[in-house]
């Protein structure tokens, strides 16, 4: 799309040494990291294979626009989610050439992801970043190149807001606020608001925003309500393999947890294995409350089944929204620096009804 004959060129010529092999520097080191770690990652980062995309690209004149996009990882239902609406909206029958990125949950990676992007010259570097802290240099990087970036899902905490164009995503700490306004009228409902309630968390990934936002949403809530104790929080890193062994400790350590708030529905499904594990109920008819984030499609299964009282919606279909921040960047047209998604509650009770109508 850019017709910057000389970065191209540039580009081009660092690419084939990347391609050879026989660079040293980082660029070499972020192909070699994103194959090596698990095949089926190679299959959709395939590193050398979009480069070559954006080299074809490039070299035929071709008028896509150019999208190199680092994604965080593959450690939920929400990111394949989130993967699979970015990659359905930026096709080359829309338009685009995407190049896709799979940090596997590493900062590291991703910065290596957004230089390797750089060198390319692409025409837009999107970043759903895995914590908030540690962007100012590489985004004034991709400033200096004059690439526009835009942040989606978790956000980026940086000392100039001009390092990128726009951000879309969720209010996570209204998540928070939300997951315990519902559990207070449930405890309610049962009778329960001066009943000491005994809590534990799963953490996301610290450091995340959607970790940030529903914690601190979390605990903002807790001054409401002297009856809530937590008893422990611990990262789960949002997936289910961390969540239940999270959630065995926690078992070990306490006999008398009350309410699970899980940061993610996959860190819930892990407790919730966890929890039947060691012989003990949970869900609307069993001893633990669970409350949880995301509402995936999942989610709502285990509602139906029993397993879960609640998840707090979190939207993933991001792609068509980044394609209109884009679409208006490209028109010259100036965008919402900050545009949060609308999202609702599904408690167990609303699975049934609500589960066709889910679109991830
Ligand atoms: O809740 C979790 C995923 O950043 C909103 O990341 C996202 C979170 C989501 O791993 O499942």
């Amino acid at each position: 799309m850019k017709k910057k004959f000389l970065c191209t060129m540039i580009s081009v010529a660092m690419t084939a040494v990347m391609l050879a092999g026989c660079g040293g520097g980082g660029t070499t080191a972020t192909t070699e990291t994103s194959t090596a770690d698990t095949a089926a990652t190679t299959e959709t980062t395939a590193p050398a294979a979009t480069t070559e995309t954006a080299q074809d690209d490039a070299a035929a004149g071709g008028e896509n626009i150019v999208v190199g996009f680092s994604q965080v990882g593959a450690e939920s239902d929400w990111r394949t989610a989130n993967t699979a609406s970015m990659k359905a909206t930026f096709t080359e029958e829309n338009g685009y050439t995407l190049l896709f990125d799979d940090a596997q949950q590493k900062q590291e990676n991703q910065i290596k992801a957004v230089r390797n992007f750089i060198q390319q010259d692409v025409d837009y570097i999107v970043i759903a970043p895995v914590t908030e802290t540690g962007w100012d240099t590489v985004l004034k990087e991709a400033q200096d190149a004059g690439i526009p970036v835009i942040i989606v899902d978790r956000m980026v905490d940086v000392s100039d807001d001009s390092l990128y164009e726009a951000w879309v995503g969720s209010n996570f700490l209204q998540e928070g606020y939300d997951a315990a306004d519902w559990l207070a009228e449930y405890l309610d409902k049962q009778g329960r608001s001066s009943e000491e309630i005994n809590i534990v968390t799963l953490q996301g990934t610290i450091g995340a925003s959607a970790q940030i936002g529903r914690t601190n949403g979390i605990e903002e809530k807790m001054a409401e309500h002297s009856n809530w104790k937590m008893l422990e929080r611990q990262t789960g890193e949002f997936t289910q393999a961390k969540g239940q062994e999270v959630m065995e400790s926690f078992l070990k350590s306490y006999d008398d947890i009350d309410v699970v708030i899980a940061e993610n529905d996959n860190m819930a499904f892990g407790a919730i294995d966890a929890i039947k594990a060691a012989g003990k109920t949970c869900g609307p008819d069993g001893d633990i409350i669970i409350v949880s984030f995301d509402a995936v499609s999942a989610a709502f299964d285990s509602m139906i089944a029993g397993d879960m009282n609640v998840s707090v919606e979190c939207n993933p279909l991001h792609g068509p929204r980044v394609a209109e921040l884009i679409q208006k960047l490209q028109n010259g047209e100036t965008v919402e620096k900050i545009a949060y998604v609308e999202e609702g509650v599904y408690p167990a009770e609303t699975a049934e009804a609500k589960k066709p109508t889910r679109e991830y």
